[in-house]
């Protein structure tokens, strides 16, 4: 099983990897992306698993030996490949990997489920392409639609339609969306996206809860005019609105316990010696509630609207996707976590948004084991996690797979 591990590992190692930062760029349906999909692909051949996709990049490979099919609700384990702009290497890809380990640990053990298991890979998880998360569980579930997918366009203006199609996708209409009536459960494994597990000493965990979260664009438009000779009084510059709205958003956070953060901006016309004509800044914000989420983002927008009325700007706020707050099944988590040789394994919320919240939220029973990371950091070409420890994970994922198929 380690070598099984250590070598998908390997492999997918140098993919969309920069020789600059040592981080990954594995945006949706684009070279990395599409060679780690293909790399799916021969394990799951390899393995002699059936394949299921559907016509938006999402995947599931059956494995199902004693031929239950669709009579027993299935179970289903697995993440995403893509990453975020410079991203770590664990945030998805452990999952996936952690999932084929799983099941080649399970065939080694002799086990023989009475639910198929199905490894699936969702597409666009981080939306670092198309500005929604979760795209592809999204379609799958139904919680968004493929008539809304199609007005989806990338930083460049490539339509979703098209992006797909460059790599040889039909779309939803043409090739269908992956039926997830038949599952049972799901169970993600994941990276920790912070240090709750080094903390507790503990290698792995289980979730109890997803804060809610959001993707907000504020537009903020001005008057470009020249650098030198616009006296300062005489300027609408939305760089200004902008500037005191990040400084907001990260007082108003702080006030609440919350998170708030414009991690993507863009000038226009982005030239140091003219004043900006235009400014649009994307606000991710995260709460404990689906209350205090919109209190925030209210508060922040109604303090950037009142800064622009003394610049002299116009602001245009649009949400371009809310999750709302999801609870995982309590009692499924509980039955994970408990009874194991080293002790329980400890079940702790996340402000981290994953396809396991969507498919929780549709209605299926869902759980997700977190792997500890030693720095904490995530989204970063800092995200970490020890071999021995996703070793660990991978056990814990097959005992889980077990028990869950008996
Ligand atoms: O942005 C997120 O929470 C995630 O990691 N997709
Ligand atoms: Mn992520
Ligand atoms: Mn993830």
């Amino acid at each position: 099983m380690a070598d099984d591990f250590e070598r998908m590992w390997a492999e997918l190692a140098p993919i969309g990897r920069s020789s600059a930062s040592g981080g990954y760029f594995r945006q949706p349906f684009l070279g990395a992306e599409t060679e780690l999909r293909a790399w799916f692909g021969e394990q799951v051949a390899a393995r002699g698993l059936e394949v299921e996709a559907d016509g938006v990049g999402n995947v599931v490979a059956w494995w199902d030996p004693v031929g239950v099919g669709a009579a027993a609700p299935a179970l289903l384990t697995g993440s995403h490949l893509d990453s975020v702009l410079d991203g770590g290497a664990y945030d998805g890809p452990l999952g996936v990997v952690s999932a084929l380990a799983a099941l080649d640990l399970l065939r080694s053990r002799g086990v023989r489920p009475q639910r198929r298991i199905g490894v699936s890979v969702f597409a666009e998880e981080e939306g670092s392409r198309f500005g929604l998360a979760c795209l592809g569980s999204r379609l799958a579930t139904g919680a968004l639609s493929w008539a809304d997918a199609q007005e989806l366009r990338d930083r460049d203006g490539v339509f979703l339609g098209d992006a797909l199609a460059s790599v040889g996708l039909p779309g939803a209409t043409e090739g269908g969306l992956l039926d997830l009536s038949g599952v049972g459960t799901f169970v993600e494994l994941h990276v920790e996206q912070g240090r709750d597990l080094v903390d507790r000493g503990a290698a792995v965990g289980v979730a109890s809860e997803i804060w809610p979260h959001g993707r907000y664009r504020f537009d903020l438009t001005g008057e470009a005019n020249h650098a030198g000779t616009t006296r300062m009084e005489d300027r609408a510059d939305p760089m200004l609105t902008y500037a005191m709205t990040a400084l907001a958003a990260n007082k108003q956070a702080r006030l609440s316990g919350s998170r708030a953060t414009f991690g993507r901006v863009e000038v226009e016309p982005n030239g140091t010696n003219a004043v900006p004509s235009r400014v649009t800044a994307w606000l991710d914000a995260r709460c404990a509630s689906d209350a205090e989420l919109a209190d925030l983002v209210a508060v922040v927008t109604r303090q950037a609207s009142e800064r622009a009325e003394r610049d002299g700007t116009a602001l245009v706020v649009t949400a371009e996707s809310v999750s709302v707050s999801v609870a995982f099944d309590a009692s499924l988590a509980r039955s994970v976590a408990v009874d194991h040789a080293g002790g329980d394994w400890p079940v702790i919320p996340t402000e981290a948004g994953h396809d396991a919240g969507i498919l929780s939220a549709a209605g299926i029973p869902t759980a997700m084991l977190f792997v500890r990371n030693p720095t904490g950091v995530s989204h970063s070409p800092a995200e970490s996690a020890e071999l021995p420890d996703c070793l660990v994970g991978v056990s814990a994922l097959a005992d889980t797979l077990e028990r869950l198929a008996r």
